[in-house]
């Protein structure tokens, strides 16, 4: 097997939720951090691998993957045999994709967006992130009042690739007080074997 490169950023969510399932799969790999901060992202070498100039890019072999979600389906397509994270029954498989999604979309636009304005200054409208955040919370928290898992009854890739910023949330000052279904289900994913946290900002995790 060849070896797995993971390009990242250790404050990227969106690396988090790689770093997790190559983790609980239990996948050897070499971790290469990427300066953000200095733009590294945007220079052609690595804009070779992505020209979109972001992280997460997984390099496997001769296979070269732009974009946490993606990773995530060719990890799980490749890598667990169960197809536990990723299920093959139709119905199922689309219910990650569907909450995959949910991760690309308000995920982002919300608790992500509310913490890269905290953590890196980004110019980006913090009061219309946070209400994002809420009302996908409020969606979610019912959703977790149902159920234990995003999807089915057993943890798959839409619950890791929707935990990192959820569980970060109050780095960006949105407090998760009022969500205690989508607390559970964030203490059941760090009780999944394999689990590795994401690295805490200054800014810190209180509510
Ligand atoms: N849709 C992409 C988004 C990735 C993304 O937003 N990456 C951020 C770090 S969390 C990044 O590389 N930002 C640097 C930039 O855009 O220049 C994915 O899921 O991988």
């Amino acid at each position: 097997m060849s070896t797995l490169k993971l390009y990242r950023h250790p404050l990227s969510g969106h690396c988090h939720r790689v770093e997790l399932l190559l983790s609980i799969l239990d996948l050897d790999y070499e971790s290469i951090d990427v300066d953000l901060m200095t733009g590294a992202q945007k220079q052609a070498e690595f804009l070779q691998k992505n020209a979109f100039g972001q992280v997460p890019v997984l390099e496997d072999g001769e296979v070269t993957l732009a974009d946490s979600n993606a990773i995530l389906v060719y990890l799980a397509s490749q890598y667990d045999p169960e197809h536990t994270w990723l299920p093959i029954d139709p119905a199922q498989a689309a219910e990650v994709q569907r909450f995959l999604s949910v991760a690309a979309g308000p995920v982002a636009n919300g608790p992500a967006t509310a913490r890269l304005i905290n953590l890196f200054g980004a110019q980006l409208d913090h009061l219309k992130a946070i209400e994002i955040a809420n009302n996908l919370f409020e969606i979610l928290d019912a959703h977790l009042a149902e159920q234990e898992w995003l999807v089915g009854n057993a943890p798959t890739i839409a619950d890791l690739a929707n935990y990192g910023y959820i569980a970060h949330a109050p780095e960006g000052d949105v407090s998760l007080k009022d969500y205690p279904n989508i607390k559970l289900w964030l203490q059941r994913i760090e009780h999944t074997p394999g689990f590795v946290p994401m690295q805490a900002s200054k800014v810190g995790l209180a509510a």
